[in-house]
């Protein structure tokens, strides 16, 4: 088994932690955009649209997209649950990832590509929409502040791949220069304690 990974992608990065906190070694290879080794073809037999991650099976299989990579992960090494431990909680897993991925992650993604240099060229970049997702990112950060006022970690206090996604969000957000408002005391805290986590920088 093999990921094929883009180091500093949040996508690549969430797949790597929750590998790390299954405690798994499985060897990565980098994939260099570019150089445009994702959109040669054999990479592209791997995932049609050219995107990190893939986990390649042995017997060569590939999946894509990291909420599926994970589900794969947890199905064959359970322990520690990342994805719920019950109905109830697995669906609150579900709903909360989905939530990071949507309402912060995504946004978040927006900026980046919609403003960095580097997809100049590349991308039809808008400018201005990177702008809205910025405040959108922001909004829905002073959102997520109440909602977890209390907690230790997003789901029930225990750390899952909601909490992953949000930390791997949160990384790119520094990046793009979207940092917390240090008003947001309980976001803060809840990224320090991700950060403290030894697969933080997996
Ligand atoms: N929904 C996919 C997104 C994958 C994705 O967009 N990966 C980006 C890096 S974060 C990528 O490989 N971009 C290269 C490209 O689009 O050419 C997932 O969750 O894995």
């Amino acid at each position: 088994m093999k990921l094929y990974d883009l180091p500093p992608s949040p996508n690549a990065r969430r797949v790597r932690i929750f590998i790390a906190e299954k405690g798994l070694e499985i060897p990565t290879i980098a994939v260099d955009m570019t150089k445009g080794e994702n959109k040669r073809a054999d990479y592209l037999a791997k995932n049609s649209l050219g995107k990190m991650p893939v986990l390649e099976l042995d017997d060569g299989t590939c999946i894509t997209e990291s909420a599926a990579i994970c589900r794969y992960l947890e199905e064959m090494h359970p322990e520690p649950p990342l994805l719920g431990r019950d109905p109830v909680e697995r669906a609150q897993v579900e709903m909360w990832n989905r939530r990071m991925e949507l309402e912060i992650l995504l946004p978040l993604i927006n900026v980046f590509s919609h403003t960095h240099e580097m997809w100049k060229g590349v991308l039809t970049q808008i400018p201005e929409w990177g702008e809205v997702c910025r405040e959108n990112a922001l909004t829905r950060l002073e959102w997520l502040d109440g909602e977890i006022a209390g907690r230790e970690y997003i789901v029930n206090g225990t750390h899952t791949v909601a909490d992953i996604t949000l930390q791997c969000a949160l990384v790119l957000g520094k990046a793009v220069g979207v940092r917390v408002p240090e008003n947001l005391a309980n976001v803060n805290a809840w990224f320090d304690r991700v950060a403290a986590r030894p697969t933080a920088r997996a």
